[in-house]
């Protein structure tokens, strides 16, 4: 039986339980980095519902967990964009909190605002809903709705008897980010930002403005109680829950503004409507912005004419604000990234190995069917045209594993494999001009001479400059001599002319893509194989138009970056095929329509797409297993009279293609694709500035991370583990 979209999607919506992903990060410490643990058991937390909130995908769960803050429980909603609700991705994910006001619960602002998470989801931002305060039996509670439930102010209570369970201060800004970071990774290194509504607003401008630098990058309010020691709210909630409004000047935006040590930003943005009825005896936003005039932060209030203190004012402007801050978090998370390169410039001590030999680790292919060996190996000083480079993380492609396991007829042993990094220049040999030392690149396999005397590179017809191609095939650099030894001194062949499962490896230069300084390398090292080339062959390759009809054959890496592209590309009808149902998840929210298992029907998969799925079958079919049956299957499904069918996967030495003659001679066509058609030195540095600016997603291809090269032996584990799409290991 067919796994159809429907179903699934009906029973999430029908609430069966799907618990939030979690992730897999292969280290064996508490927290990386990255700010993902797996060593620490992570918080209980209860889903107690599960939405889908937009078309993609994006999740909104609704949670419940003990509150060591507030001894109560706690409830909170968090939105996981579509490209967290994939599946696994270890990647952490930008947050912005909001704070809602009095009276609210963390479900206003879902149910009143939902335009948001649309938004949030093209950003590739979660959303987090804390409640405003705690609640339940015991509680302390008033009948105005102006203290206690509902009114928890954002503080921590000192007097009683609020003081035990009144504590959204250190909630909102430690348990809650703590717990949600241990979870999902999401705003970890504090790539987080915040913003609220009235008694929220005032929450997130003080919160932001009394922690310390870096901990929130940005901060946005509406309609924010902003001077609350000055207003009726302020001084009752002061006075009861601190026992004087003097004590809450340390929860005063318009107090905090001017004060030493309070952290400042290059803006704060805040919406209020003209008609809001709080504006002049609650709200105080001037107070607000000749205080901060004074102490020299900038304030963009926005007075937004005839809009009230409802939700119609949030709903309306609260793209504005996702703007501002995902302006500000993808530079704080580039500059993570940075910092993270930079210390790894110290370790590669630049300047220091030039002209010399490097003696570093290594994974080496002694032969086929062999677990790698972790060895010592030197890397030779680049030669004339050559770079040596600081191998910073390296993905496992099913190429590398296909060439291990004996299958390329042109594997030869012993070799370094490798072929999809992300890495830094360490060195260049004579001539190098188009890349300097410190320069992050992407190396590739297919590269770009781009000499007006290549012929494949100065048509646009093809991606296949064959300037090294033959001594990149024979395992050896263009001067037909290798750069690495064993500890031996015997030599060692390169591979694709890349080999980077090696702390250092040395390229040609053409094959070396400069990308971004903001890249971070542990991301989009997957634009050296998989990703580009199942986006490319849509994209490029095949040119798949809007409205086509599209089949998947293989959902690996590169089988859902074609699923992705088909998407991009406007494809209404796509058909994903595994063999393992493990993967439709991910298929199903990078947008396929269908999924079909071939064991679960009783006929072959070209009948059954071109039959029963489809009249005539689909406009375009794509092989992404290397299995020469599923590339004929894959071939006949392909529309009569026009469907092109395109050839991604490679197949083991000796296996070949046929069909029928037939086939071709009623229309299909038969193409195949390397690197998607992308001409490497001059595309992928694009696909580079795409993921940068948060339109091309990727982070959900990241299904395990590990630390160490010699932990590449359990990356091959996990992508044999049927569970994993890329296990990128960083070295
Ligand atoms: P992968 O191993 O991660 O994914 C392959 C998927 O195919 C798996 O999900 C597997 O379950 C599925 N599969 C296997 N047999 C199947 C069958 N008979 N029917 C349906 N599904 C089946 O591999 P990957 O890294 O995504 O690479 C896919 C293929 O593309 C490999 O052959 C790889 O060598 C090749 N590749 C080619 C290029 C190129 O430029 N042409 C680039 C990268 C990878
Ligand atoms: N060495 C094999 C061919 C391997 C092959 O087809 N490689 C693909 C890239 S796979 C990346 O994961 C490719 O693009 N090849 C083009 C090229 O020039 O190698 C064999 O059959 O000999
Ligand atoms: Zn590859």
């Amino acid at each position: 039986m067919a796994w159809i979209l429907l179903m699934l999607l009906g029973l999430i919506s029908q609430g069966v339980a799907f618990t939030p992903p979690n992730g897999n990060h292969h280290v064996g410490k508490a927290k990386t980095d990255l700010g993902v643990s797996t060593t620490v058991a992570p918080p209980e937390v209860e889903v107690l519902s599960s939405i889908p909130v937009t078309k993609d995908g994006g999740m909104l769960y609704r949670c419940k967990h003990a509150s060591t803050s507030t001894q109560t429980d706690m409830t909170f909603a968090i939105f996981l964009p579509s490209i967290h609700a994939i599946g696994v991705s270890k990647a952490p994910l930008p947050a912005i909190y909001w704070l809602s006001g009095l009276t609210c619960t963390d479900e206003n602002f879902s149910q009143k605002a939902a335009n948001a998470f649309a938004k949030a989801d093209k950003e590739g931002v979660s959303i987090i809903l804390p409640d405003t305060s705690p609640r339940g039996d015991g509680v302390p509670d008033d009948e105005a709705s102006d203290l206690g439930m509902g009114a928890g102010f954002y503080l921590d209570a000192t007097k009683e008897p609020w003081a035990e369970n009144f504590n959204m201060y250190s909630y909102v800004t430690q348990e809650l980010p703590d717990l949600v970071e241990e979870k999902w990774g999401v705003g970890a290194n504090g790539v987080k930002s915040i913003m609220g509504h009235s008694m929220g607003g005032h929450g997130a401008l003080t919160i932001a403005m009394k922690e310390p630098e870096k901990a929130w990058v940005s901060v946005s309010a509406f309609a924010p109680i902003s001077n609350p020691t000055k207003c009726p709210w302020g001084q009752k909630a002061f006075q009861n829950y601190l026992g004087s409004v003097e004590a809450g000047e340390a929860h005063d935006a318009t107090v905090l503004v001017g004060q030493e040590g309070t952290t400042k930003f290059d803006d704060i943005l805040i919406d209020v409507g003209t008609d809001d009825e709080f504006l002049t005896n609650q709200l105080m936003v001037e107070n607000l912005e000749t205080a901060a005039e004074q102490a020299g932060q900038k304030l963009t209030v926005r007075r937004q004419k005839g809009f009230g203190h409802s939700y119609y004012t949030m709903a309306t402007f609260i793209e504005d604000h996702i703007d501002f801050h995902m302006r500000r978090l993808r530079k704080a998370a580039g500059a993570q990234a940075i910092k993270k390169m930079e210390s790894t410039a110290v370790k590669i001590n630049v300047g220091d190995t030039k002209g010399k030999p490097i003696k570093c680790k290594a994974m080496v292919a002694r032969g086929p069917k062999q677990p790698l060996s972790y060895e010592e190996i030197t890397v030779d000083p680049p030669q004339a045209g050559e770079v040596r480079v600081k191998v910073v993380a390296n993905a496992l492609c099913h190429t590398d594993i296909y060439t291990l396991d004996g299958q390329d007829p042109e594997g030869l042993f012993p070799c370094i494999l490798g072929h999809e990094a992300g890495c830094i220049v360490e060195s260049v040999g004579q001539g190098v001009t188009s890349v300097k030392v410190g320069d992050k690149v992407i190396p590739c396999y297919t590269p770009q001479c781009a000499q007006p005397s290549c012929i494949f590179c100065q048509s646009p017809k093809t991606n296949l400059c064959p300037a090294i191609r033959s001594t990149q095939g024979q395992g050896v650099m263009p001067d037909k001599t290798v750069r690495f030894k064993d500890s031996n001194g015997e030599p060692i062949y390169h591979f694709m002319g890349v080999s980077s499962m090696a702390e250092y490896t040395v390229l040609s230069e053409i094959s070396c893509a400069k990308v971004s300084s903001e890249a971070d390398l542990e991301k989009v090292c997957l634009f050296g194989c998989g990703v580009a080339t199942g986006l490319g062959a849509v994209l490029n390759t095949c040119k798949v138009e809007p409205d086509s009809s599209v089949a998947v054959f293989g959902l690996g890496a590169v089988g859902l970056a074609v699923i992705q592209g088909a998407k991009i590309a406007g494809a209404s009808k796509i058909i994903a095929v595994d063999l393992n149902p493990k993967k439709f998840e991910a298929a199903i929210k990078l947008g396929a329509t269908d999924c079909v298992n071939p064991k679960d029907i009783d006929k072959p998969i070209q009948q059954y797409i071109s039959g029963d799925l489809t009249p005539w079958g689909v406009d375009y079919t794509f092989d992404c297993t290397g299995n020469t049956e599923v590339m004929r299957a894959a071939l006949e499904c392909a529309h009569r009279g026009w469907g092109t069918s395109c050839v991604i996967g490679v197949a083991a030495s000796g296996h070949e293609i046929s069909t029928r003659p037939f086939q071709l001679v009623t229309g299909r066509r038969w193409v195949g694709t390397a690197f998607g058609g992308y001409k490497s030195r001059t595309d992928v540095p694009k696909l580079v500035e795409k993921q940068l600016s948060g339109e091309l997603p990727i982070d959900h291809y990241i299904t395990d991370v590990f630390e160490g090269v010699d932990k590449t032996n359990d990356a091959i584990d996990a992508l044999h583990s049927g569970n994993c799409l890329r296990a990128v290991v960083h070295y």
